[in-house]
């Protein structure tokens, strides 16, 4: 049977602030068709209560006598909507005076305001979708980049959930068969079966490993790859920004010292947005907010997945000492790029020079001029390919969400407590006991085990209108 979480009627104004040249107002409960029928009159004379399900009517929105607005509204009926209840949505001009009044009329005749998120909790709540398809929702609206907006709508869609669904089960047989050796624990029988179920733990715990290690791509992707462009002053970092982004971002001059604190920009290359993070330039110095602005350059590796280490080809033999001493302690697991800066400027022997000094670096190089834009769109594309970012099309899930990594983490602990467990041998109960733990963190995940305190977390960081 359909089940009606919510008893009241909810409306709010779903399009984004403003002045629009319509505005779409949502209203979704068990009286939306009755609470819209009292403000509104279609030009067939027909009632809402009339309306098939998914069919438009044209008509207007009146007060008393006063009539505040042409408008287009269709109609939704339970299950078959986006919340699961019965849905009316009003598209009218996008005056902000028309948007207010309509809220207004709906209010006062028996609506209550909805709460920031609350249609996707409902259509949560009513099993629309599960609670990751749910936070999906706010992904899909808030991406910025095709590689993002791609992320989001697989997660939206169920790719994830499907996922974990067959996780899930899998766990399941695995207590089952667990359980069955416990029905037989007092018969003193040998199980050969304990081979088959380290095989099965292995398997899970290696597609658990998976996804958590999707994150750090994942996460990269949804807020724009970190890129830390770091070097000693004056090497041309604050000019490769603004190569980079394509506007003058920084401040470029010849003056040692001049970018002193953090400048971020986001540019989107192949449909992925990158963040450039231009530093204060590394140097000696003995002044206290240039050397705060340094401290920052460093904390910018740590946040960093790719650092550029910006190299002014006319200098590189001190640029090294400070690379070796201060940057590569740092780097450890991030991506180096060594960009040899104004190439302009040096002969093809000096070069050749450059190029032996670096040869032991593990890092990819590149030779460029950023005042002069020379190799610059090579730079793009290396930093592209230096991201190692899933192809597009490729089925694999990458993950996200914060909450999911941390679900998927200690399902991971769950799951690794098994596989030690059953190599000590331990009874089948303590195992089965790891087991539900897996199972219940994945379950967090979906939704299918939650608490109010979460739902809150989670669906008071929508708009109201989603
Ligand atoms: N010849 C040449 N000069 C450059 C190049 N890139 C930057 N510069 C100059 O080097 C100086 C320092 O540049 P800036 O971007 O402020 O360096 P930062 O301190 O690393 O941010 C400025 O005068 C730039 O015009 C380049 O590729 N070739
Ligand atoms: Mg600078």
């Amino acid at each position: 049977m359909f089940i009606m979480k919510n008893e009241n009627t909810i409306c709010a104004i779903s399009t984004a602030p403003g002045i629009g040249g319509i505005a779409v107002i949502r209203v979704s409960g068990n009286n939306a068709l009755n609470v819209c029928d009292k403000i509104y009159t279609a030009t067939n004379g027909k009632s809402l209560l009339e309306q098939k399900g998914y069919t438009i009517s044209f008509g207007r929105i009146i007060d008393g006598n006063n009539i505040i607005d042409e408008v287009l509204v269709s109609v939704f009926l339970a299950p078959h909507s986006f919340t699961g209840e019965n849905c009316v949505e009003i598209s009218c001009h996008g005056s902000q005076f028309i948007q207010q009044e309509i809220l207004r009329l709906l209010i006062s005749n028996g609506c209550s305001m909805a709460m920031p998120g609350e249609f996707t909790q409902r259509a949560f709540l009513n099993g629309k979708m599960d609670l990751s398809q749910a936070e999906a929702v706010a992904d899909v609206i808030a991406s910025q980049s095709a590689a993002a907006h791609r992320l989001a709508m697989q997660q939206m869609r169920g790719e994830f959930s499907n996922e974990l669904i067959k996780l899930r089960s899998q766990l399941l047989d695995f207590t089952s068969l667990i359980e069955l050796e416990l029905d037989f624990s007092e018969e003193d029988i040998e199980f050969a079966d304990r081979t088959k179920l380290k095989e099965l733990a292995n398997e899970i715990e290696r597609k658990i490993l998976k996804l958590t290690d999707s994150f750090s791509t994942g996460n990269a992707i949804k807020n724009g790859i970190p890129v830390a462009i770091i070097g000693e002053t004056n090497a041309g970092k604050s000019t490769l920004l603004n190569v980079l982004v394509g506007e003058e971002r920084a401040i470029v001059s010849e003056i040692h010292g001049t970018t002193r604190d953090i400048i971020e920009d986001t540019v989107n290359l192949h449909g992925v947005q990158f963040r450039f993070i231009d530093t204060a330039g590394i140097r000696d110095t003995s002044d206290t907010i240039e050397n705060l602005g340094i401290e920052r350059s460093y904390k910018a590796i740590e946040k960093a997945n790719i650092v550029l280490w910006v190299i002014n080809s006319l200098r590189y033999k001190s640029s090294m000492e400070w690379l070796e001493e201060k940057v590569l302690p740092r780097v450890k697991d991030k991506k180096l790029v060594l960009v040899f800066n104004k190439i302009d400027m040096v002969n093809s022997d000096e070069l050749g020079e450059i190029k032996k000094s670096f040869a032991n670096y593990n890092a990819d190089t590149i030779f460029i001029s950023a005042k002069q834009q020379k190799n610059t769109d090579e730079l793009k594309e290396l930093l592209y390919s230096v991201a190692q970012l899933p192809e597009m099309g490729e089925n694999d899930i990458t993950i996200t969400n914060i909450r999911h990594y941390e679900a998927l983490q200690n399902a991971h602990s769950a799951i690794v407590r098994v596989i030690n467990g059953l190599k000590d041998n331990i009874s089948g109960d303590f195992v089965s006991q790891d087991i539900r733990e897996c199972l219940h963190y994945l379950g967090e995940i979906t939704g299918t085990i939650t608490t109010d305190e979460i739902l809150g977390n989670i669906f008071s960081k929508f708009c109201i209108g989603k």
